[in-house]
């Protein structure tokens, strides 16, 4: 299909289910982008506005988006620059992209509901539904009905109140998270859930840095990245691992770029050579839009999935044989090196490199690079933290980190990049399945009720709890479970049991289409909108990768007159439910719905490192949590010091004629919600049904490049899962390994396969065969649109053979 005629369409206001005519396997395969960035991110993310929301609101909007009077931007967490460092235009393509999505004149009112039965929209695919653009007023679906009909908000608040005053008991509740809650609403939701009686928080962390949370909080005692962005302009070098910056979090090439202009050098380690850390046109400098952009990581590592475990332990291993570490820092600073020392003196060379699939020469290289640097930040995402041994990783990157004392001084340290915009915001307000005892006492004195001991359920325990019928209602504050969780057959086998589903939502998901017995939808205002109460305009706050908090006020007029602020929804919805109960006498529900002040004078007394909140909120910029290493080389675990672990190496080995698969995002995807079908970076275009396959994979499993398949996962108790006519194409991959997207992928990724000590599903790395398209009929019970059997039209012969550099 014509590049044109794609745009074009999607500039179109529609009332029907758009684009219905796509074939998600009809897969355009390009030359790979050489640079990311530079002028044509410009024109998509001035296209994408414009489309969505007129010129007009396009300037006005995008104007405040990250500046100190504005609003956060709702997409990635990579942090702001200072507010005397910031430009005009301090966002990035990917940024407007949300920022068009949210502030959509598309309406998905109670006509749009009354138009289509939610049969209807559980066949639209995640793009279509996304198109439907914001729902105005609380939709309810009712026990046996066919369509969602519009009730008051009274009405709404008063089925979530029966159903959960009519629990047994509270344990039968579970209240999701996604990460783009204010700590507005992420505080009130907690104390509301924790008050009604449960732990039961899963949050979308669960899915993403949990295994970082967890590996860092035993290691260096706080669980969140000791990093500013100065460090990053002024590290000598960093190492990003399983990262794709370019699309994931855009601004931070710019810090990059500012790196290596000061001298210092890239490391990207990564099955897949991505565009954007290998070389940035940076769109805010003419010579990035003339297309002479900054050549960004020097050496390129590409690594075999789940082998950073084995690189990074064979690193330190390298790093003691040339006498590079600091031993004033770890004789002073940390546990345990002599036990690290004796066992990375035995390193199985033959396990790394079948571990790594890399060549000695290149991690003896990196060792060499680390030993010449003073300064080394070590920067790492979803590559690494969904994995079987992510944990595991994770420590042994904070082993090399730790023997060369790359914490707690300028320009070093540990940077795990945050997905949502908020996620570590919602952990810091106690949105957590563990009550840590400090916060519930916190929460005890200042509200006089005592908050439930025993553990909750993550998110892979919740699906598991569903499975068993122990959860009757199920609470979404924004997130889409349905799609974001692993093994979608099973989740939606799942979510159908649930008495009752209430979502807190903007636009309609998958997760509103596959329905318990009842839901409900609550709709929601975005950062991009004026939230104002009875008692005034309403701020918000959030905490970005590097542990900035600051203020978010949004402008725009609501989508809809009856919209109001998730803070204000869950505070009624509290009211409503337990309201009348002993643990609220000492709670103002009413108080906090009307005035977010309120809530954060809670915050303050409440939250580590939040006293004088508002004051300190208010200021320009914000301010930055405590972080006792990064502050002072302080670390607060058990035994004062640091600890330096010792883990055994895993190998991960797909049997023979099988490969290792990631699921991972597209350069036009946030999350579940699809903006379109290209990959731009990758040079994909017009589908998403693919599986990018190593030339030398495909001929010796006998594959033929450009053909449909269907994708077979297999896992350890025989039972296998599977996707239907997806397009393999050649793609430079590590060997042995294929990368598909996530979230139609995630049929493929079983339940039970989840990282050590985290729980994190293995998103990264799941076995796969390949089938003859069509041989599969082991149904895979998915909605028909998510798993669409590729239609037998338009097979496209021509495949352009794909260039491998
Ligand atoms: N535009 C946009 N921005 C986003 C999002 C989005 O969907 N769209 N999502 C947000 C969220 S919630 C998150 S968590 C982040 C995600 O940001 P990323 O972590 O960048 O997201 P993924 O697309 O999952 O990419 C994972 C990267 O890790 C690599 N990788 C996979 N397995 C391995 C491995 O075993 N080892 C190594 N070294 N590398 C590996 C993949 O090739 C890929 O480059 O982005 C956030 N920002
Ligand atoms: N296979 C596989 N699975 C994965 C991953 C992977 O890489 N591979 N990544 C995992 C990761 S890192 C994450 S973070 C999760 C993401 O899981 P989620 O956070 O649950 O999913 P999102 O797609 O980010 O949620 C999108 C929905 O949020 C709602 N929304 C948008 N803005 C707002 C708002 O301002 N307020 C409210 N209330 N709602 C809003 C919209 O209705 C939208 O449909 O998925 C995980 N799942
Ligand atoms: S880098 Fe992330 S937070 Fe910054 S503008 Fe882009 S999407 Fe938004
Ligand atoms: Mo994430």
């Amino acid at each position: 299909m014509p590049e044109n005629n794609r745009v074009t369409r999607m500039l179109e206001p529609w009332r029907g289910a758009p684009e219905a005519d796509v074939d998600p396997t009809d897969v355009d395969v390009h030359h790979r982008r050489k640079a990311a960035a530079g002028l044509e991110a410009v024109a998509v993310s001035m296209n994408r506005g414009i489309g969505q929301m007129g010129p007009l609101r396009t300037l006005n909007t995008l104007r405040r988006l990250n500046q100190t009077e504005g609003f956060d931007c709702m997409g990635c967490a990579w942090p702001d620059p200072d507010p005397e460092h910031r430009s005009f235009a301090e966002f990035c393509e990917n940024g407007a992209k949300a920022v068009a999505e949210e502030a959509t004149k598309q309406r998905a009112d109670p006509a749009f509901f009354a138009q289509h039965s939610v049969a209807e929209l559980a066949t639209w695919s995640d793009f279509q539904l996304g198109r439907a653009g914001r729902i105005t007023e609380p939709m309810l679906l009712r026990e046996g009905g066919t369509h969602y009909e519009p009730v008051s908000w009274d009405e709404a608040f008063a089925v979530v109140a029966d159903a959960l005053r009519g629990l047994d008991n509270p344990d039968e509740a579970v209240f999701y998270t996604s990460g783009r809650a204010s700590n507005e609403a992420a505080f009130v939701y907690q104390l509301f859930v924790r008050a009604y009686g449960t732990n039961n928080l899963p949050d979308c962390s669960n899915m993403c840095h949990e295994s970082t949370s967890v590996a860092l909080a035993e290691s260096i005692g706080i669980g969140k990245g000791s990093v500013s962005l100065q460090d990053i302009h002024e590290a000598e070098l960093i190492i990003i691992a399983g990262q794709n910056p370019g699309t994931n979090h855009p601004r931070m090439l710019s810090a990059l770029e500012k790196c290596v202009q000061g001298g210092g050098r890239i490391v990207a380690v990564n099955p897949l050579p991505e565009t954007g850390l290998i070389k940035f046109d940076n769109p805010q400098k003419v010579k990035g839009l003339v297309g002479l952009g900054t050549d960004l990581a020097t050496e390129f590592l590409p690594i075999r999935l789940g082998g950073d475990l084995a690189l990074f332990q064979a690193l330190g291993a390298l790093l003691i044989e040339r006498g590079a570490v600091d031993h004033d820092f770890v004789d002073g600073h940390t546990t345990g090196y002599e036990s690290y020392r004796a066992h990375v003196a035995d390193l199985d060379w033959d396990e790394v490199l079948k571990a790594t699939g890399l060549p000695r020469a290149q991690i003896e290289n990196l060792a060499d690079m680390l030993a010449a640097s003073n300064k080394t930040v070590f920067c790492w995402a979803m590559g690494v933290t969904q994995q079987k041994h992510a944990v595991a990783a994770i420590k042994e990157i904070t082993n090399v980190a730790l023997l060369q004392g790359n914490i707690g001084k300028p320009g070093a340290g540990l940077c795990p990049v945050r997905g949502h915009s908020n996620v570590q915001g919602d952990r810091t307000m106690g949105v957590w399945e563990k009550l840590p005892a400090h916060f519930s006492d916190a929460l005890r004195q200042e509200f006089g009720f005592d908050p439930p001991t025993e553990r909750g359920h993550d998110v892979v325990n919740t699906i598991r709890a569903m499975q068993e019928g122990k959860v009757k209602v199920l609470v979404g504050l924004g997130g889409n479970f349905a799609s974001a969780t692993p093994d979608t057959d099973a989740v939606f086998e799942a979510l159908r049991s649930v008495d009752l589903g209430v979502q807190i939502s903007t636009k309609p998901n998958r997760t509103h289409v596959i329905p318990g017995k009842q839901m409900l939808i609550l709709p929601c205002l975005g950062r991009t909108e004026k939230d104002i109460t009875e008692a005034g305009w309403q701020g918000l706050t959030v905490e970005d990768s590097m542990s900035d908090v600051h203020l978010s006020v949004g402008r725009n007029e609501p989508a809809g007159p009856m919209l109001h602020g998730e803070p204000w929804i869950i505070a009624k919805m509290a009211e409503a439910a337990i309201g009348d109960r002993p643990e609220s006498a000492s709670i103002d529900w009413a108080a906090m719905a009307q005035d977010y002040r309120a809530i954060r004078r809670h915050i303050a007394n409440v939250v580590p490192g939040c006293d004088a909140y508002e004051e300190k909120v208010s200021r320009p910029g914000g301010f930055t949590l405590p972080h006792p290493p990064r502050d002072g080389r302080i670390f607060e675990t058990p035994s004062g010091k640091a600890e330096i672990a010792v883990n055994p190496i895993a190998v991960l080995e797909a049997p023979e004629g099988h490969l290792l698969l990631q699921t991972l995002r597209s350069h036009d995807q946030f999350n579940t919600t699809i903006y379109g079908h290209d990959d731009r970076y990758r040079g994909l275009a017009g589908g998403r049904q693919v599986v990018m396959v190593h030339p030398d994979d495909i001929r010796e499993l006998g594959l033929t490049d450009g053909e449909l398949y269907d994708v077979v996962s297999v896992w350890t108790d025989g039972s296998e899962r599977v996707v239907h006519g997806y397009r393999v194409v050649s793609y430079p991959t590590s060997r042995g390994c294929a990368a598909a997207y996530y979230p139609e992928c995630n049929v493929l990724v079983p339940l039970d396969h989840t990282a050590e000590g985290s729980n994190c599903p293995v998103s990264k790395a799941v076995v796969v065969r390949f089938a003859p398209h069509g041989s599969c009929d082991a149904h895979s019970g998915s909605e028909p649109s998510r798993v669409s059997s590729g239609s037998d039209r338009s097979h496209r012969s021509e495949v352009e053979p794909h260039h491998l550099s």
